[in-house]
C-alpha cells in the first residue's frame, strides 16, 4: 500500500466519510426496528447482541468500512478477513478471475426485480452473459416488439413491467434439468417460463384470484407443479365485494402445470403468503407467512408475537380437487384451507399451521430434504422445521426442532455440501454460518452453533450457494445480494447499483468467519431478489433455432414476396442474411396494413440480423434460423429504409431494403 501522504489524507477522509454512513444507517435502521416493533419490543440493548471479547458490532461495522475503503485505494490489502483475497488467501481460495477465452464453470440466473428480466451471469467471473426480458419489452433482443411475444405479454395483462423476484430451475430426480426457468412476477400475479433451449420466455399467465405472486418455486424433485405464492390478500374474487371488510381478505397459493402453464388449483389460507419451498419428495410445501393477525397497517400487521408457516400437503389438496371438494372461482378451482375448513380437522389436515416468532421471511429446504429453514427478520433466530415430523406431529409446534440465534434481521438461508448452513443478516450486513445438526441439537436461541460471520457491504437479502436449491450443492460459491452499495463503487448518482459480493465457501476453518473468504465485489443494475446457479454442464442452449419450434412460415429467398389480402392488408415476406434481403425493396399503400415476415436463413452460429423500419416502431431481431412476425400500419407516405441492426458483416451497413409507401390518391 502506498504511504504517500495524500493517499493517507485520502484514507483518512474516506473512513470518516464511511463511518458517519454507518453511524447514519445504523440509526436509520434501528429507527425502522424500533417503528416496527412498536413501544412494547424488548430493549434495543437485548436486540443489539455483542459480539463477545468487547467488540460491538459498531465495531466490526466500521473495521468493515476502513478496510472497505483501504481496500477500494490500494486494489487489494491484507487487513482482516473480509478484504480481496489475493493477499491473504494463503492461495487456498481458486481464482474467481476467468482468463480470456475461457468459461466460468457456471451458470447463474439472476432475477432483476422491478427491472423485470432475469440476467445469467457466468460464476464464478460474475461476467454478464446476457439478459432475458420476461415481464419487460426489450428493443436489443427484440421482445415484445414481434408479434409472438407481443401477443404474449398483452394476453398475460399487457402491463409494460413486472417485479421478478424468485428464479426456480426445473428438475428431473431433484437434479436441474435444464431445461425452463420459472419465475414470478410481484407487481401483476404472474409467473412466468423461460425456455433455456432458447434462453427466451415463452409463457406467462396472469393468475385469476391473485393480485401478487410473491414465493414462487416448482415442486422437487421432478417439476410436478409450479407453485406460486399471493403475497397481497384480497377479496375473493376482487370484484368491488368485501373492500370494507379486511377480515374477508385471503392471500392464495396456486398451482400450476409446468407444461400448459395452466391454473390447476388453489388453496385459500388465513394469513399472508410470502415465499415458498417445496421438500424433496413431492409432498410437502413449505410457505413462508406473516401478517396472520390479517392487519392492513403495519402496526396491525406486526401486533402478535407468532405467525403461523404453512406446510401445504400437495397429494392430499390434488385429491380433494379430485374429487370435487372445492368452489369454482374465475375458472379456478379453489380448497379451502384456513384454520376453520374442514379440511384441516382432524390428524391429517391439508395445511399445517406451524407457529413461528413474527413475520418471518422466507423458507429454503435443506439439498437433503430433511429440513426447512424459516428466517426470523424481526427474531433473530432461524426456526428449523423438521419436514418428516410434519406428517406425524400431533402439535404442528413439535416440527421446529431448532432454532438458532444467528443476528440481526435473518432473511434467506442457503446451504453447501457439509451440512452448512448460510444465513443472510440484514440489519448486520453480514452472512452467518452455521451447522445445522447442532442447532437441531442445540438449545432454542443458543448462539452455540454459529461457525463464523463475514462482513458484506452492504445489507443483504437473497444470499445463494451453488445449486443449494438442489440435491446437488456444491459447496463452493456464494453469492450474497446486497441491496446498498453505499461507499463502494464511483458514485452514479443518486440511484446507486446493488453490490452482489462473491464469498468462497469451500474452506472450513476455525476462525471469525468459519473459513468464508470475501472475493468480489460487483455492482449490479437495480433490483436482483434472488438467483440460482447451475453447473454448466446442466443447460445445453441450442445455437441457431429449430424452425420445428415455431408456428411462423420459413422465408426462404425464393419465397421471397408481397402479397395483398384485401385493400388495406398487405403481407410481405423477406428471408435475410449477410448482406441482403430477400426483397430490395417492396411497395405498400398508404394506410395498408402490413404483416411482414422475415426468416434469418443463416444456419451459422452467432450471425443474427435485425430488421428496423425507421419511423415505425418496427424492430425484429433475427437469430440464425428464426422467424419472426411484425405488424404495423404504413400511415405516411414516403421512402423508409430498412436497415439492419445487429453489426453481421463488413457490409452491415450497406444491408438494407427499401419500403415504399404510396399516397392513397
Ligand atoms: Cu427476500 Cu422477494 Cu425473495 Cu427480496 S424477497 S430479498
Ligand atoms: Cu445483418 Cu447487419
Amino acid at each position: 500500500m502506498s504511504t504517500n501522504t495524500d493517499t493517507d489524507e485520502e484514507e483518512r477522509t474516506e473512513r470518516k466519510d464511511s463511518e458517519e454512513l454507518f453511524a447514519e444507517h445504523e440509526a436509520q435502521l434501528n429507527e425502522l426496528l424500533a417503528d416496527v416493533e412498536g413501544p412494547d419490543a424488548p430493549e434495543a440493548e437485548s436486540t443489539l447482541p455483542s459480539l463477545g471479547d468487547g467488540v460491538t458490532r459498531r465495531d466490526v461495522m466500521k473495521a468493515g468500512a476502513a478496510v472497505g475503503a483501504v481496500g477500494g485505494l490500494a486494489g487489494c490489502a491484507g487487513l482482516g478477513n473480509n478484504t480481496a483475497t489475493e493477499s491473504n488467501s494463503g492461495g487456498d481460495v481458486p481464482d474467481h478471475k476467468v482468463p480470456p477465452g475461457e468459461h466460468d464453470e457456471y451458470y447463474g440466473f439472476w432475477s432483476g426485480g422491478h427491472a423485470g428480466d432475469i440476467r445469467v451471469y457466468g460464476i464464478p467471473s460474475m461476467r454478464q452473459l446476457t439478459r432475458i426480458p420476461v415481464f419487460n419489452r426489450e428493443s436489443a433482443k427484440g421482445y415484445g416488439h414481434d408479434d409472438r411475444t407481443t401477443e404474449m405479454l398483452e394476453e398475460a395483462g399487457d402491463y409494460t413491467w413486472g417485479d421478478s423476484h424468485h428464479p426456480s430451475l426445473s428438475e428431473t430426480d431433484g437434479k436441474y434439468d435444464g431445461e425452463y426457468i420459472f419465475v414470478n412476477d410481484k407487481a401483476n400475479g404472474r409467473v412466468a417460463r423461460v425456455n433455456l433451449t432458447y434462453f427466451e420466455t415463452d409463457a406467462i399467465v396472469d393468475i385469476p384470484n391473485v393480485q401478487s405472486v410473491h414465493g414462487c418455486c416448482i415442486q422437487s424433485p421432478d417439476t410436478g407443479y409450479v407453485f406460486a405464492n399471493s403475497e397481497f390478500r384480497t377479496p375473493m374474487p376482487n370484484d368491488g365485494r368485501d373492500v370494507n371488510e379486511p377480515e374477508e381478505y385471503v392471500s392464495v397459493f396456486s398451482a400450476l402445470d409446468p407444461e400448459s402453464m395452466d391454473v390447476l388449483w388453489q388453496v385459500e389460507v388465513d394469513g399472508q403468503l410470502d415465499i415458498v419451498d417445496s421438500d424433496k419428495d413431492g409432498r410437502w410445501v413449505l410457505s413462508s407467512s406473516y401478517n396472520d393477525e390479517e392487519g392492513v397497517e403495519v402496526e396491525e400487521m406486526t401486533k402478535d408475537d407468532r405467525d403461523d408457516v404453512k406446510a401445504f400437503d400437495v397429494p392430499a389438496i390434488q385429491e380433494l380437487v379430485d374429487a370435487g371438494e372445492y368452489e369454482e372461482v374465475n375458472g379456478v378451482p379453489v380448497v379451502d384451507g384456513t384454520k376453520e375448513s374442514p379440511h384441516n380437522e382432524g390428524d391429517d389436515p391439508i395445511v399445517r399451521y406451524i407457529p413461528t416468532p413474527k413475520s418471518p421471511h422466507c423458507v429454503e429446504v435443506t439439498p437433503d430434504g430433511k429440513y426447512g429453514m424459516v428466517a426470523g427478520k424481526l427474531s433473530p433466530t432461524v426456526s428449523i422445521i423438521d419436514i418428516e415430523k410434519l406428517a406425524t406431529a400431533d402439535d404442528p409446534a413439535d416440527t421446529i426442532v431448532g432454532q438458532p440465534k444467528v443476528g440481526l434481521g435473518p432473511l434467506h438461508t442457503t446451504y453447501d455440501d457439509r451440512g452448512h448452513a448460510y444465513t443472510s443478516l440484514f440489519i448486520d450486513s453480514q452472512v452467518v454460518k452455521w451447522d445445522i445438526e447442532e442447532a437441531v441439537n442445540a438449545e432454542k436461541g443458543s448462539e452455540e452453533p454459529i461457525l463464523g460471520k463475514i462482513d458484506v457491504h452492504y445489507n443483504p437479502g437473497h444470499i445463494q450457494a451453488v445449486q443449494a436449491m438442489s440435491t446437488e450443492p456444491e459447496g463452493n460459491w456464494l453469492v450474497a445480494l446486497n441491496k446498498l452499495s453505499k461507499d463502494r463503487f464511483l458514485p452514479v448518482g443518486p440511484i446507486y447499483p446493488d453490490n452482489d459480493q462473491l464469498i468462497y465457501i469451500g474452506n472450513d476453518k476455525d476462525d471469525e468467519t468459519g473459513g468464508m473468504e470475501l472475493v468480489a465485489d460487483h455492482p449490479v443494475y437495480p433490483e436482483p431478489h434472488d438467483a440460482i446457479f447451475a453447473h454448466k454442464d446442466k443447460i445445453e442452449p441450442a445455437t441457431t433455432w429449430d424452425p420445428e419450434d415455431y408456428d411462423e412460415e420459413f422465408v426462404s429467398e425464393e419465397d421471397s414476396r408481397v402479397e395483398r389480402v384485401d385493400d388495406s392488408t398487405v403481407e410481405v415476406y423477406a428471408s435475410v442474411k449477410r448482406s441482403e434481403y430477400g426483397l430490395r425493396d417492396f411497395t405498400v399503400q398508404e394506410g395498408d396494413e402490413v404483416t411482414l415476415t422475415a426468416t434469418n436463413i443463416e444456419g451459422t452460429q452467432d450471425i443474427v440480423h435485425g430488421l428496423a423500419i425507421p419511423e415505425h416502431d418496427v424492430n425484429l431481431a433475427l437469430a440464425p434460423q428464426d422467424t419472426r412476425q411484425v405488424t404495423f400500419t404504413a400511415d405516411e407516405p414516403g421512402v423508409y429504409w430498412i436497415y439492419c441492426t445487429y453489426f453481421c458483416s463488413a457490409l452491415h451497413l450497406e444491408m438494407r431494403s427499401r419500403m415504399i409507401v404510396e399516397p392513397s390518391e
